[in-house]
């Protein structure tokens, strides 16, 4: 124990890198519409207002986006969120038999 000298170096050439924090922001996920020849367009329009919390104008241009391009995008969130809209919009349009798809992929 004496023979400890605090100005000697003890890591014998050793370089010590701090850990890096490992905490990553958790991924998000795009809710998607899907567009189909069946589903009417107000019923669209209807989803993406209650749903999604879109101002009518909003929900037009979406509903508009996805019957001219296939597909649009509603709304991005987390996993557990994104995963319960797709089940409550799909689940909701098949009450109303309606073939609308909804669906989900990593932002
Ligand atoms: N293509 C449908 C129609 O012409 C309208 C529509 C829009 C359907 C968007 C689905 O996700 C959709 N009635």
């Amino acid at each position: 124990m004496s023979d400890f000298n605090p100005s000697r170096d003890y890591d014998d050439g050793l370089a010590v890198q701090e850990a890096k924090p490992k905490l990553k922001k958790p991924p998000l996920f795009k809710v998607l519409l899907l567009n189909d020849d069946f589903t009417p367009m107000d019923f669209v329009i209807e989803i993406l207002v209650d749903f999604f919390s879109m101002s009518e104008e909003e929900a037009t241009q979406v509903m508009l986006r996805v019957h001219t391009q296939g597909k649009g995008v509603c709304g991005l969130f987390s996993k557990d969120v994104a995963e319960t809209k797709v089940e409550i919009v799909n689940n909701y349009s098949r009450e109303h038999q309606h073939p609308l798809m909804c669906a989900m992929e990593e932002a």
